[in-house]
């Protein structure tokens, strides 16, 4: 029981299947029953606790679990001191102050005596004060972008991610003051303790890591007149030199190498150009560097 690692994920919304993803791609098996509160992985010490993803932070603070994946907005708003163990990069999303249409909106200091509706006060507030705004906050729970058109609110404080629900609702997205996306988090000083639970953690991590690498990386692999092997190894370059292996047919040469994604296309031009034939592309599961 003790040398099991906890983790808190959200039981359901747009948290749940990526962070369940990047989990299972970790090669670690376990069922998902939506129903269940707990479960436990079959091949790794890991136990996860499917809960709402406003009780993340509390129930780490708490100890309930050992660490959790929350969006960074839910855990700046609990205003609880827990370390970010790491930027999960997924459910980005940015934290925007928008106003109704006929709203003469300049800058922030536009919001001055203004009623700002949202369900993140303690973010809005925080910032709102560094920049010497003046407003009201109405905290609402839920449906924050009617708040304008039924008067209890002059602009509103909401996640955005593509805007259509502004426009949906009248709103003009203002100004985003604040970004977020999706954290691992865990309590203060968890991450350096000599513990099983964070040699289990530090296991996860290493995998986590593995995986992206290669999300990144492409595998690849030519035949190449054996003379160009010089200008090859330039062109892919940034790396340790690429595998060789000799052909049948001494003039010519088979090369391995991993090319970044973003650098694929030029590198893939730029072989064809000096003679490389039988390119063969391949996605890398997992890697280390
Ligand atoms: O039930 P539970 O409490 O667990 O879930 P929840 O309903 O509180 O959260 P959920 O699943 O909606 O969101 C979880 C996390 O996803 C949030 O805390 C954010 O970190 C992140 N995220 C990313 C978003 C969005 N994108 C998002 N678009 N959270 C909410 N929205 C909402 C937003 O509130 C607004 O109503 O989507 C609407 C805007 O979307 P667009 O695309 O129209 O701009
Ligand atoms: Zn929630």
């Amino acid at each position: 029981m003790e040398d099991v690692l906890r983790i808190a994920i959200q039981k359901s919304g747009r948290l749940s299947e990526k962070s369940l993803e990047i989990i299972r791609n970790c090669g670690i098996d376990f069922q998902t029953d939506s129903r269940v509160l707990k479960e436990k992985a079959s091949n790794f010490p890991i136990e996860f606790l499917f809960v709402r993803d406003d009780d993340i932070p509390t129930y780490i603070k708490d100890g309930v679990a050992d660490i959790g994946i929350v969006g960074r907005n839910e855990f700046d708003e609990s205003g609880y001191y827990l370390d970010v163990v790491k930027d999960l990069k997924f459910a980005k999303c940015r934290l925007s102050i928008a106003v109704p249409n006929d709203f003469q909106y300049e800058d922030l200091s536009s919001l001055n005596g203004k009623r700002i509706a949202t369900s993140y006060p303690g973010i809005m507030m925080k910032i709102l004060r560094e920049k010497g705004v003046d407003a009201t906050p109405v905290v609402v729970s839920g449906s924050v972008e009617i708040t304008p058109q039924v008067g209890i609110a002059d602009a509103i404080c909401d996640i955005v991610s593509t805007g259509t629900t502004l426009k949906m609702n009248g709103l003009r997205e203002a100004e985003a003051i604040y970004y977020s996306s999706a954290i691992m988090i865990a309590r203060p000083g968890f991450t350096n303790s000599v513990s099983k639970k964070n040699g289990i953690l530090t296991r996860l991590l290493e995998r986590i890591e593995a995986v992206e690498l290669a999300k990144n990386k492409k595998y690849i692999l030519f035949n190449l007149p054996a003379e160009k092997l010089d200008e090859a190894a330039r062109i892919i370059g940034g790396m340790k030199s690429p595998t060789v292996t000799p052909l049948m047919d001494k003039s010519w040469l088979s090369v391995q190498s991993v090319v970044s994604e973003d650098r694929f296309w030029s590198v893939f031009e730029d072989l064809k150009a000096i003679g490389a034939e039988g390119i063969l592309v391949m996605n890398i599961e997992k890697m280390t560097e």
